[in-house]
């Protein structure tokens, strides 16, 4: 056996980075949660006026929880409350006692801005480090790094969890595809750190490179930042040689790290309840929903200094499940977030989500994996067009691709239920993730 061959099968399947926390049994992570969830609601109500406004208009004071089904009278906080805050209005710690701020790239109004103290930084280092272990990475793995470094928390949440792992990080951001493989190939990299659709067009540039990726020793693949189907992941399995693991975050929340797959089930997230209180509510009559139920994930943070998070409506939409995992961590686990509410299209009355169109796209024959979705105008109606690309080895001629498209369209009636436009395109007219990958194009007529 050759030296990546080794490295391949990893070591220490048992390995954990926190066992104890990590396989706490539910009574005593809930008196954790309840204790964690009192100070916090302390802290808000003390240090930011905004939550101050928010508890006692809805009559409630942080005294009044005594068990954690007593959240359900606390108010929720959404994405405007930060921007109408903006934007430091929703901190809870003093300037002097911060040390790191990250924002999103606000492609509507301003940006959220999220700020951190040191101490928030060494938790956040320590969930991504238990994430990354969750994953499958060891202590001297090489972990290439290709979230984007910035104000966006993917390449620095990574970096610092990869350090405390006690990995060597290389902090290569995204971009530059060509020489990423080369530096995976060269650094012997063991985990592979990206969004999903960065990591699959990293896995096509090798292919062109005729660098064969699947035989280096890259072994682990975490990727997050966006949705992606069960489909994508066989999909990058397959073209990388590797296990891919889904990693969940948000800036609001923290950054990634909030949730991870264990590399044994790869069944749903753990998300790391010690800091975390996670539940699921209907969107539209805002009513807790039990676990294993469909809904939209809402996020209080129990360990966050600068900033407190009580009741965060994440807009993402997804279910919870407690069944005990065979890596046995007791940690809840999140199941894949198929997209954001506000990701969701409806065409012709049926409710789609991008994912979903991935989902039948990948593993068609004579289909890249690539796509992207115009939405326009049908009458009164919206209506979607797929574009998709064909791949190098397929006929090109206009009415191969036009059977093709005939093809697309047969599958997605059939299995999401709707109806569309789809064009295909010859290879490489798509464009390629760097980072997060813009699936929805919205061209409708503004009422
Ligand atoms: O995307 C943090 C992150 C970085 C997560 C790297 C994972 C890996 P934001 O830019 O604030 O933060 O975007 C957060 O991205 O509310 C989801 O809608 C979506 N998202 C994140 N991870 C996943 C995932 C980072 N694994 C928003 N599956 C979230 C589906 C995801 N959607």
């Amino acid at each position: 056996m050759n030296a990546h061959a080794h490295r391949k099968t990893g070591s220490d399947p048992e390995f954990m980075f926190e066992r104890a926390v990590e396989t706490l049994p539910r009574p005593a992570l809930r008196s954790l949660q309840v204790e964690r969830l009192q100070w916090t609601l302390d802290r808000a109500y003390q240090n930011v006026l905004h939550y101050r406004h928010k508890f006692d208009a809805a009559g409630v004071k942080p005294n009044q929880l005594k068990t954690l089904d007593d959240l359900k009278h606390f108010p929720f906080t959404v994405k405007t409350d930060l921007r109408d805050n903006y934007p430091f209005g929703m901190f809870a710690s003093p300037h002097s006692d911060l040390c790191r701020l990250h924002a999103s790239s606000g492609t509507t109004g301003k940006p959220t801005v999220v700020g951190y103290t040191q101490g928030d930084i060494d938790h956040w280092a320590g969930l991504m480090a238990r994430s990354m272990a969750a994953a499958g990475a060891r202590p001297g793995d090489v972990v290439h790094n290709a979230y984007g470094y910035g104000l966006f928390t993917g390449g620095l949440g990574a970096h610092y969890g990869a350090e405390r792992l006690g990995c060597i990080v290389v902090p290569i951001s995204g971009g530059g595809t060509e020489r990423q493989v080369v530096l995976m190939q060269d650094f012997a990299a063991g985990m592979l750190c990206a969004t999903p659709s960065y990591a699959l067009n990293i896995a096509e540039v090798a292919e062109a490179q005729g660098i064969d990726i699947k035989a280096l020793p890259v072994r682990r693949g975490l990727f997050g930042a966006e949705p992606w189907s069960e489909a994508m992941r066989a999909e990058l399995d397959r073209r990388l040689g590797i296990t891919a693991v889904d990693i969940y975050g948000l800036s609001e929340i923290m950054g990634p790290g909030v949730a991870c797959e264990c590399d044994t089930a790869r069944a749903g997230l753990h998300g790391w309840e010690d800091h975390f209180l996670f539940e699921i509510i209907d969107p539209e009559t805002l009513e807790p929903m039990a676990m294993g139920e469909t809904g939209e994930l809402v996020i209080t943070t129990l360990t966050k200094e600068a900033l407190p998070m009580v009741r965060y409506r994440t807009r993402d939409i997804t279910r919870l499940t407690d069944e005990p995992c065979v890596c046995g961590r007791s940690h809840v686990r999140i199941q894949r977030v198929t997209g954001r509410d506000d990701d969701m299209m409806i065409i012709r009355g049926v409710n789609v989500y991008p994912s979903q169109v991935e989902a039948v796209l990948v593993g068609l024959s004579g289909l890249s994996p690539h796509y992207q979705i115009m939405l326009g105008n049908d009458g009164a109606m919206d209506a979607m067009t797929v574009e998709v690309e064909v791949t190098a080895d397929t006929s090109c001629s206009s009415d191969d691709l036009a059977a093709k498209a005939r093809e697309v369209r047969h599958h997605i009636k059939s299995m999401i239920g709707v109806s569309c436009q789809v064009v295909a395109k010859h290879p490489g007219k798509l464009p390629r993730s760097q980072g997060k990958a813009v699936r929805v194009h919205d061209h409708r007529k503004k009422p």
